[in-house]
């Protein structure tokens, strides 16, 4: 394993006073509870319940059952000394059919979670977006369609006049290159279609759903939170003399149509040139980059692993003329030409390659292209095949791996701190193993263990060093049972 250079210690290192360390869920992975008090159905549920589409047919229907066991885990939070708690808000559990009213029933829960936070100390991070569209949204047309992100606009506004007295930071969207790429283009996330340029058209609307909902939220809150978007940039390695020119394609597709028309307020040049055979952007009308173009108070990143590509040997037009079924789907439209190659382990059970250097490499380059913007990382974390052991005390799980996997992302956040990133917080992802989409429950993410027949809590021993981390400011040394 790699973390840069040697010289730098990974243990006894102090973050400063205001360094928030949280933990992050998101509300289809852990709430189940899916038809009750009103709640709607979303794109997810229908993904989950088609045949094929998620590993061993899990759906999220009971999940964590975190929605009705939010006390227990609102003790376990506090517990582990959290500083910060990352949740998302079910858009169907407010507007069960994406319009409409507000559906009390779902404001209340979300504001028992806001009120449970605030009295353990917690200051509660709520993303209005991770994904679970009202089906009947998609049913229009999903994110391809710019009513939805109107509609969105509205939710917006609806959950800021019930929350926005104590969220003290909003996060528009999590990883809309997950929703738009995956969902659309690659179809492995709901709503599963596979239409290169669709997942563009999802891409801008995904973008002026941030801009509005940032709007609507700003007009309503009553307390002065913070404002912020997460987005899951890809850190990008070029191989070779034409890695430069791949890391800018992907670089293109995958970050800057995000943090162009958010934080530049345009659209890249050579992103509307590299996708013209596949869209003319006609779709992005007169006004819209001015609304995504909002004020932020502080840019989320999450970060898991590294990308290393080239262009592909002698490689053709890219994605075919008509960006329709020439190629297999992919998450990278119009890129057909980039090669993605193997890397070096270790790996995660996902398959991802272990590479805390490329946090800190990340964070650099958006303190490079964004140098006024405050950063979180409000996602890091990794799925290992966890062994439950009988402990003296109950049921135990020694993760070292996991244990040192947060370790060197820490310290390379920390070494991102030194170097000047004006870096407010991390957040492990996640707090509970939860459903990791069309990996079913196979993947364990969680510091805290869900055993999911009995839906016990076992905390993992990363959960204690997290909490003793969380509680000194201080990389502990050694793991902690
Ligand atoms: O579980 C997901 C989360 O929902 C979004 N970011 C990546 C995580 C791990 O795949």
């Amino acid at each position: 394993m790699t973390s840069g250079s040697t010289d730098y210690r990974d243990s006894g290192l102090v973050f400063p006073e205001s360094f928030v360390f949280g933990s992050a869920t998101a509300s289809y992975q852990v709430e189940g509870a899916v038809r009750e008090d009103g709640r709607g159905q979303s794109i997810w549920d229908t993904f989950s319940h088609t045949p094929g589409r998620v590993l061993n047919g899990d759906t999220g229907d009971v999940a964590d059952d975190h929605y009705h066991r939010v006390e227990e885990d609102l003790d376990l939070m506090k517990r582990l000394n959290l500083g910060a708690y990352r949740f998302s808000i079910a858009w169907p559990r407010i507007q069960p059919t994406g319009r409409g009213p507000a559906n009390q029933a779902g404001l209340d829960f979300y504001s028992r979670l806001v009120d449970g936070l605030l009295e353990r100390g917690i200051t509660p991070v709520a993303t209005l977006y991770h994904w679970d569209l009202p089906q009947a949204l998609e049913d229009e047309g999903g994110w391809t369609n710019r009513e939805t992100a109107l509609a969105f606009g509205e939710y917006a506004r609806l959950v800021g006049h019930a929350l926005g007295d104590r969220v003290a930071v909003w996060t528009t969207l999590n990883e809309p290159w997950c929703a738009a790429y995956l969902g659309y283009a690659l179809g492995e996330h709901a709503p599963g279609r596979t239409e290169p340029r669709a997942s563009f058209q999802a891409a801008h609307h995904l973008n002026l759903a941030h801009g509005l909902a940032v709007q609507a939220l700003r007009a309503v809150v009553t307390n002065d939170p913070q404002f912020s978007v997460t987005l899951n940039l890809h850190a990008l390695r070029g191989d070779g003399p034409t890695g430069a020119e791949a890391v800018r394609r992907i670089d293109a597709i995958g970050n800057r149509v995000f943090t162009g028309p958010m934080l530049h307020g345009t659209y890249p040049a050579d992103l509307l040139e590299d996708t013209a055979s596949i869209t003319d952007w006609s779709f992005v009308l007169e006004g819209d980059t001015e609304i995504i173009h909002q004020k932020l108070d502080v840019l989320g990143v999450n970060y898991y692993s590294t990308s290393l590509v080239r262009m592909r040997n002698g490689a053709g037009d890219a994605g075919g003329a008509d960006g329709h079924g020439e190629f297999d789907a992919s998450p990278w439209p119009s890129a057909d030409d980039v090669e993605f190659l193997p890397q070096p382990g270790p790996f995660t059970s996902m398959g991802w390659n272990i590479e805390p250097s490329g946090l800190e490499e990340l964070l650099l380059a958006v303190r490079a292209e964004f140098p006024e913007m405050p950063l979180m990382v409000t996602e890091n974390g990794v799925a290992f095949e966890d062994v439950v052991t009988e402990g003296e005390r109950g049921r135990v799980v020694h993760d070292d791996d996991r244990i040192d996997y947060l370790r060197r992302h820490l310290t390379a956040a920390h070494r991102a701190l030194a170097a000047g990133v004006d870096l407010r917080g991390y957040f492990v992802w996640s707090l509970l193993d939860n459903f990791e989409w069309s990996f079913g429950y196979s993947m364990r993410f969680g510091i805290v263990r869900v055993d999911f027949d009995t839906l016990e809590r076992i905390p993992k021993d990363s959960a204690h060093w997290y909490a003793q981390l969380a509680a000194t400011r201080t990389i502990p040394e050694a793991r902690l049972g």
